[in-house]
């Protein structure tokens, strides 16, 4: 791929307002912006989804900034890589840190299409021109004037994060501001099997789905709760490969899937579970991360291809940023989002607002 040099920058993105979840609270985004260059000025940019504190996986900001310089760069610098698909498989001697991995394979992806004069959606055999978009409510979000202010925008399915026991209160509240709009929660693994009953109790609420109920390493449990419920069980921190994805699929764990594409270790894994998701005929949707506008570039990418049939992660810019780092900020209008049709992820950086928000970079000579 003509490889010239890796710059992978830590990148500090203040919230408009803090952003809390059972298990933890994201006030500073810190993020990792991953450029690669090749030998004729194209710049491709991946975006690293680590949090900067593991409540949400293991992986951190810093242990993905260490991965990456100390293992990924240099395993990447030996291997001669033609094209980006082959990127997943020359990392398979280093386990897990899917998310450090998919910031430099993404980053690949967007420089290939950019080398080849395509949009990355040509080049991953996206379908759709413009994709579905929901919004997330964090538990601290006030409701009401959220609400209001999300359906203008017409957004397509709210997603809630709800304390515990409190389910039932939070959703018909919610109804009252968000109307027919469909509406779902995110269970983040807080439920345990003592809880089964509970959820069982909520079928009557007519939710979109539930999103992962269980504990993070589980498929029994979703699995039962699934037979037992008409409300679409999805699965979000389960998985994390290829292989996640087909238990989740034979073992019938799961109605739908939340992709992440940083969860999964990029664009090779996310499109093989695509493949099997479409022969089980099974709904995806494309999660989110808290991204800047170049995740959020590739989520929405990602969100071209067929089978992603359900409303994703996919809020605009204005959701999180007083400023994206990417020149147009991302618009949702009527609940939608263009998929990008310019050369690779198809959106101009803003160089001078990354470099102003940039708190330590390193280079890697290839
Ligand atoms: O489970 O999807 C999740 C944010 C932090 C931790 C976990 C999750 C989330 C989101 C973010 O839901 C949604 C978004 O990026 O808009
Ligand atoms: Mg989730």
């Amino acid at each position: 791929m003509d490889l010239k040099e890796v710059i992978v920058r830590q990148v500090g993105m203040k919230l408009k307002k803090p952003f809390q979840t059972v298990n933890g609270l994201v006030v500073m985004r810190d993020t990792l912006i991953i450029e690669a260059h090749d030998q004729n000025g194209h710049v491709g940019y991946g975006e690293c989804v680590a949090f900067a504190d593991p409540f949400y996986t293991p992986e951190t900001t810093t242990t993905a900034w260490d991965m990456l310089r100390y293992f990924l760069l240099p395993i990447l610098k030996k291997s001669k890589i033609e094209h980006p698909n082959q990127v997943h498989e020359t990392f398979s001697g280093v386990q897990g840190h899917q998310m450090a991995k998919a910031g430099i394979e993404t980053a690949l992806w967007d420089l290939y299409a950019k080398q080849q004069k395509k949009s990355l959606k040509e080049v991953i055999g996206g379908q759709y021109d413009e994709v579905e978009s929901g919004v997330v409510l964090s538990l601290t979000d006030d409701l009401k004037e959220q609400a209001k202010e999300f359906t203008k925008k017409g957004y397509k399915r709210f997603k809630l994060k709800v304390q515990k026991g409190k389910e039932r209160e939070t959703i018909e509240k919610a109804k009252e501001y968000i109307g027919d709009v469909p509406i779902m929660f995110d269970g983040n693994g807080g439920y345990g099997p003592e809880d089964m009953l509970h959820l069982k109790n909520l079928d009557d609420l007519n939710l979109h789905m539930i999103e992962q109920p269980f504990r993070q390493d589980d498929f029994y449990y979703h699995h039962q709760l699934k037979k037992e419920m008409n409300t679409l069980i999805c699965l979000d921190e389960t998985v994390k490969s290829e292989h996640d994805a087909f238990q989740a699929i034979e073992l019938n764990a799961a109605g739908c899937i939340n992709v992440k594409l940083g969860r999964v270790g990029g664009y090779q894994v996310a499109l093989n579970i695509h493949n099997f998701a479409k022969v089980a005929d099974m709904p995806l949707w494309c999660g989110g991360m808290i991204e800047t506008g170049i995740g959020r570039a590739h989520n929405v990418i990602l969100a071209s291809l067929e089978q992603f049939k359900l409303p994703g992660d996919l809020s605009e810019s204005q959701r999180y940023w007083e400023e994206d780092i990417i020149d147009k900020p991302y618009k949702v209008k009527d609940g939608k989002v263009q998929v990008p049709t310019k050369h690779g992820i198809g959106v101009k950086v803003n160089e001078k607002r990354l470099s102003e928000r940039t708190v330590r970079q390193f280079e890697f000579e290839m």
